[in-house]
């Protein structure tokens, strides 16, 4: 333990999960978004990787392998759990590991801070998992429960605990010091899966901004994986509060797709930011929920775009998923693959895509001359900034093409 974790001495077994980027460490955080956008394809469209599909440990268990390793990373997460509900911040090395192999990267692991954030979450993704898993694993699925409604009543009594790097961890911080999109969201789920009215009185009160700017990021995405939850569960809604959605997300989708008819590249984003393209793929996911309550044909095709611009129709001409298309990117910031002694990178990591603030300069990465920030990307294996790894950016991808395949047939 950290001190940070407000624990002395001793130590937590936390085995499994992912990791986050490409580097080594594990966030709560960017555990449970992720598995938040992965769980909805499951929800949305059951089964769609079959067991046996992806050739893991798990292939011949007579449960999707999609949903084994959605577990892997369930497991690890809920190891994160203090005795009291909140969660820990994240599983660390105190500085960022040299480009080496998983097993040379030895250097002692911290369990570091405890936040509003990351047990908000949490308390999301572990209220899904416990809808998701009931019909596989009745014991798992309710400790999923428990343990979220342990953190989101933590969360109640710590409502505004921001984390903060301390000083001598300089690894990912995934700051934030607004936690309205983070309740929304894990509010929403625990109601969707318990039922209980003393949720939905919590969701009456927010005042909904259903208004997505490309560039707000992630956190602020948060608020739409509530509400597409509660669109699916329309006879939990009061008549009112489902059309207030309804109207919400058909608006946003409408005006992203309009978008897409002026904008380069038939895509949503005109401000690229660190993960632009995961900022693509989120807007398209929006589309994709518009789609799911009109089938008009305009929003399938805006998805499809968003898809065609991820997979190389863009202004680098790459396609942005290693091992995917006539020319994927080779140098991806990614350990395993900058380590592995193999010419190829793994195959099927999205690269965080045009960044025009190049914060990796600093660091010596040489982007093109006056590049425009459409084409603000390079394939390095230093540039963090523009070619990096992410979960929360594979996690939008898998959802969209898992999305265009089932409503593309
Ligand atoms: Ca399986
Ligand atoms: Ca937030
Ligand atoms: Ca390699």
């Amino acid at each position: 333990y950290h001190p940070s974790s407000g624990k002395q001495s001793g130590s937590l077994n936390s085995p499994k999960g992912w990791y986050d980027a490409g580097d080594y460490n594990k966030y709560v955080v960017n555990a449970s978004f992720p598995l938040g956008q992965f769980f909805l394809l499951e929800e949305q469209y059951p089964n769609s990787v079959a067991d046996g599909d992806l050739n893991i440990p798990e292939s011949g268990n007579g449960i999707s392998d999609y949903l084994d390793e959605l577990k892997y990373e369930m497991d690890w997460v809920l190891t994160m759990q203090d005795e009291d509900g909140g969660m820990f911040h994240k599983l660390t090395t105190k500085n960022f590991e040299g480009m080496v192999m998983p097993h040379e990267a030895t250097n002692q692991k911290y369990i570091v801070g405890k936040g509003t954030a990351a047990s908000l979450d949490f308390a999301g993704a572990a209220a899904q998992a416990a809808r998701i898993f009931m019909p596989y694993d009745s014991i798992y699925a309710e400790k999923c429960l428990q343990a979220a409604k342990k953190a989101y009543n933590w969360s109640l009594e710590n409502p505004q605990l921001e984390f903060v790097n301390p000083e001598d961890i300089s690894t990912g911080q995934y700051g934030d010091t607004n936690f309205d999109d983070e309740f929304f969201w894990a509010t929403s789920q625990l109601f969707i899966t318990t039922s209980d009215n003393s949720y939905l009185e919590h969701l009456k009160k927010e005042d909904i901004d259903f208004n997505y700017s490309p560039g707000d990021g992630w956190t602020k995405f948060m608020r739409f994986m509530g509400i597409f939850t509660l669109l699916e569960n329309k006879s939990l809604l009061p008549d009112e509060l489902y059309v207030t959605f309804r109207e919400g997300i058909l608006n946003t989708a409408d005006d992203l797709t309009m978008r897409t008819k002026t904008n380069d590249y038939f895509q949503c984003v005109d401000d690229f930011q660190w993960g632009s393209n995961s900022d693509v793929l989120n807007t398209a996911m929006i589309i994709a929920q518009a789609y799911r309550l009109e089938k008009k044909p305009e929003y399938l095709t805006a998805v499809r775009q968003a898809a065609d611009y991820i997979l190389g129709n863009n202004a680098v001409g790459y396609s942005f998923v290693t091992g995917f298309g006539d020319n994927p990117p080779m140098f991806i910031h990614h350990r395993q693959s900058a380590a592995d002694g193999i010419v190829d990178p793994v195959p099927g990591l999205l690269s965080g895509g045009p960044n025009k603030d190049k914060q990796d300069v600093t660091d010596g990465v040489v982007y093109p001359e006056n590049v425009t920030p459409m084409k603000s990307w390079v394939d390095h294996e230093d540039s963090y900034a523009s070619n990096e790894i992410c979960l929360n950016w594979n996690s939008p991808i898998t959802y969209i093409l898992g999305f265009l395949e089932q409503e593309s047939k």
